[in-house]
């Protein structure tokens, strides 16, 4: 595992921006911890607080738990000098609580589902506490489950162009001991129709209000292949990836990323020079395809419209 050291917000943002630092829990944290590092290098300026908040939200627009966490850091960012160092590093550290403690109560809740014996999928990286991204939600349940002695294995989709199932999903479930079998996207419909799958848990960037779930692109295939194969396909997020201010996923913005991702693998080309290619970085479920909802406040059913403000806001609708 590499270590690297950031020393400015803009560095931050870039790995943020570069996928060096990816997954939506862990783009929060530091979000919240690009918040503290600015606090402390401008000696407690508001406006230099205020302005490292706006670069850090613009660098992944889908993600909705980077802009909530850094909203919440910049409001405590009142004053000056040591008083809003003070309270910004107060705030950093309940967030990074925070999260961790959904990470374990959402892993709860989702491994209640699977039984002895599940073959659960799973796509992209949505790590586990403890895992080798930081946070991480789909994995939490894995994990969880795993380790309450349920005999269960893993199927992780590699996840094209960037890979992160294969590198970094693979990687976790190897550390944690959970028996895994690497497919390549295009191939999770020939396993479900094999009967290879029983569940499938995939993590979250966003969920709209009307339960509508913004993921890593490829989803949406698995989600329809799925429904056809009748096999349970769940999102495990937690509330501060829930977004009542978007009505549905058609308001979510997705993330184009530069096509030479798809065209390249590290710089080396792996289509003929000029080709045109497109990268959507994530896709939209609609909610008739979730089963599920898991969150650290229990798993929400449909219809989600109501459901997810009654069981996330207390509120009847
Ligand atoms: C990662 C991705 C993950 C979600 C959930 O995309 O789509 O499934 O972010 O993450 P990218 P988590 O690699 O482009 O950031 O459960 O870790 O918050």
């Amino acid at each position: 595992e590499e270590i690297h050291t950031f020393t400015e917000v803009e560095q931050l943002g870039e790995a943020i921006r570069s996928m060096m630092i990816r997954g939506s829990g862990a783009i929060g944290i530091c979000g919240a911890y690009g918040i503290f590092l600015t606090a402390l290098k401008s000696n407690g300026n508001a406006q230099a607080v205020k302005e490292a908040g706006d670069l850090l939200k613009s660098t992944r627009p889908t993600a909705v738990n980077l802009m909530k966490t850094v909203d919440e850091m910049v409001s405590v960012a009142k004053g000056s000098g040591e008083d809003l160092i003070s309270e910004v590093e107060k705030k950093a550290v309940i967030i990074l609580k925070r999260q961790l403690e959904f990470e374990y109560k959402l892993g709860e809740h989702g491994a209640a589902l699977i039984e002895d014996g599940d073959t659960i999928m799973t796509h992209c990286h949505s790590g586990a506490y403890g895992g080798a991204g930081y946070g991480g939600r789909a994995l939490s349940v894995i994990r969880t489950a795993h380790e309450q002695g349920k005999n269960i294995h893993v199927y992780t989709c590699e996840t094209r162009p960037y890979l992160q199932g294969a590198r970094i999903t693979a990687l976790e479930l190897k550390k944690f001991g959970i028996p895994h079998t690497l497919i390549t996207d295009n191939m999770s419909g020939f396993c479900m129709s094999e009967g290879k799958i029983d569940k499938i848990v995939v993590g979250s960037d966003r969920v709209s209000a009307n339960g509508d779930l913004a993921n890593k692109v490829g989803t949406y295939m698995h989600a329809l292949a799925a429904k056809e194969h009748q096999i349970p396909f769940y999102t495990a997020t937690s509330s501060h990836t829930i977004d009542f201010n978007t009505p549905s996923g058609k308001s979510i913005e997705v993330e184009m990323r530069n096509p030479s991702e798809v065209t390249q693998f590290k710089g080396m080309p792996i289509a003929p020079e000029g080709t045109n290619a497109l990268y959507p970085s994530f896709d939209i479920t609609p909610n008739h395809l979730i089963s599920g909802i898991i969150t650290e406040k229990g798993v929400i059913s449909a219809p989600y419209e109501t459901n997810l403000k009654k069981v996330i806001e207390k509120v009847e609708v």
